[in-house]
């Protein structure tokens, strides 16, 4: 197979790549990525050199820069992870979420019914549900729970997800759906809660808790992400969505103090700030269809997750030093500038 994989260069989909270059050596992988400031090519390096990987700089709400792409690999299967990914930038300024979100989702659907593709995968969340009140733990998301969204973010992901939809509908597209929670794990960009709290415990600076850190997230490494996306791809039904989650709620602040703990830091670093707007209370996932349908099982409990990814950041300052210091942006140059 030849997949045609979007946003490669983040931190979902550069697992994902090397989930498959790892567990699938007979398929190639090229990844489309548009290297916004979420995209780091360095996360790439070690796939770079292999002859089953190729990287392709262009974006996916330019239909020339896909129909080139398309036209030049001729892929089987597309995965689309390409998406502005962080609610609160969506708070600040919608209007890119819109484009990337949701004509850039169209314009990659297009691209795959012209060029047939035998399978294209929309990498959704678990946001579009919307959220659960906090006294009901007996309530989890399924995937006949209405669509009701709260974040331009949340709100551009239901968007395409309806679009995917009306395309499986009208033009029997053969697509998939999958909505996940919260994953975490390497190459996680630090503006997200995880990564930013490790870091800045790291530079014994101040953790910024929103409202009372009472928000519940449902946590999954991002591996056990991958592999269900995977498993959807080989065994999933065309037409259908899957939610993917792991039952690993946890508050902010539990989360938090988590990190603490294993660093060896202070609770005094925390720092409780003005609330995001419109903050959605609870995410939590019912799994059932994925794991009885698919034989889909997480493997990584929140407790060891949560220590290995602590781990992977100590071990990588240089990847996520650059970030902090903007650095990471000169790679493409360095690379491909003279190409
Ligand atoms: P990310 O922000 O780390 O990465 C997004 C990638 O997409 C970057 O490499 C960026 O350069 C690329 N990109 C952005 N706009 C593009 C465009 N117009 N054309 C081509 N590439 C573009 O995001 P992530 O956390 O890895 O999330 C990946 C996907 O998974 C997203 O669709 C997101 O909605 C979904 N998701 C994320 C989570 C999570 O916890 N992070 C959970 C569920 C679902
Ligand atoms: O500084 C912070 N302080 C804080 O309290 C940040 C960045 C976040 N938070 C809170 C807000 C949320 O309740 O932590 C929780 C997690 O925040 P994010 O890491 O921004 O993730 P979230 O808003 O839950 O969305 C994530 O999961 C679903 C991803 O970013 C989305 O792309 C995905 O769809």
């Amino acid at each position: 197979m030849t997949i045609f994989v979007t946003g490669g260069a983040g931190f979902i989909g550069a697992n994902f790549i090397y989930y498959l270059l790892k567990n699938r050596p007979a398929d190639s992988v090229i990844c489309f990525d548009k290297l916004t400031y979420a995209g780091n090519l360095e996360t790439l390096a070690a796939a770079e050199p292999l002859p089953t990987f190729k990287f392709v700089r262009g974006d996916i709400s330019d239909r020339e820069e896909v129909y080139k792409a398309f036209e030049e690999f001729r892929p089987n299967v597309v995965v689309n992870f390409a998406a502005e990914s962080h609610v609160d930038r969506s708070i600040e300024d919608p209007g890119l979420f819109l484009k990337t979100n949701i004509i850039g989702t169209g314009i990659l659907m297009d691209a795959a019914r012209k060029f047939k593709v035998d399978r294209y995968h929309q990498v959704s969340t678990d946001e579009v549900y919307g959220d659960l009140p906090l006294d009901r733990p007996d309530l989890f998301f399924t995937e006949k729970t209405p669509i009701h969204t709260s974040s331009p973010y949340s709100a551009s992901k239901a968007s395409a997800d309806l679009l995917v939809q009306a395309y499986i509908r009208t033009y029997q597209f053969p697509a998939t759906i999958s909505r996940c929670s919260n994953n975490y794990g390497p190459y996680h960009f630090p503006e997200k809660l995880i990564p930013l709290m490790i870091i800045n415990a790291l530079n014994d600076k101040k953790l910024p808790v929103y409202g009372a850190g009472a928000n519940v997230r449902d946590w999954l490494y991002v591996e056990d992400h991958c592999s269900a996306i995977d498993l959807i791809l080989r065994k999933g039904t065309v037409g259908e969505i899957y939610n993917i989650g792991g039952h690993n709620e946890r508050t902010n602040l539990e989360v938090v103090k988590t990190i603490l703990k294993i660093l060896g830091k202070s609770e005094d670093l925390i720092e409780f700030v003005t609330d995001r707007k419109g903050h959605d209370l609870r995410y939590a996932i019912d799994p059932t269809k994925i794991e009885t349908e698919l034989g889909w099982t997480p493997k990584t409990k929140f407790d060891d997750g949560i220590k290995k990814t602590v781990a992977w950041y100590l071990d990588n300052k240089s990847w996520w030093e650059k970030i902090v210091s903007g650095e990471y942006q000169n790679y493409y140059e360095k690379m491909y500038g003279n190409r």
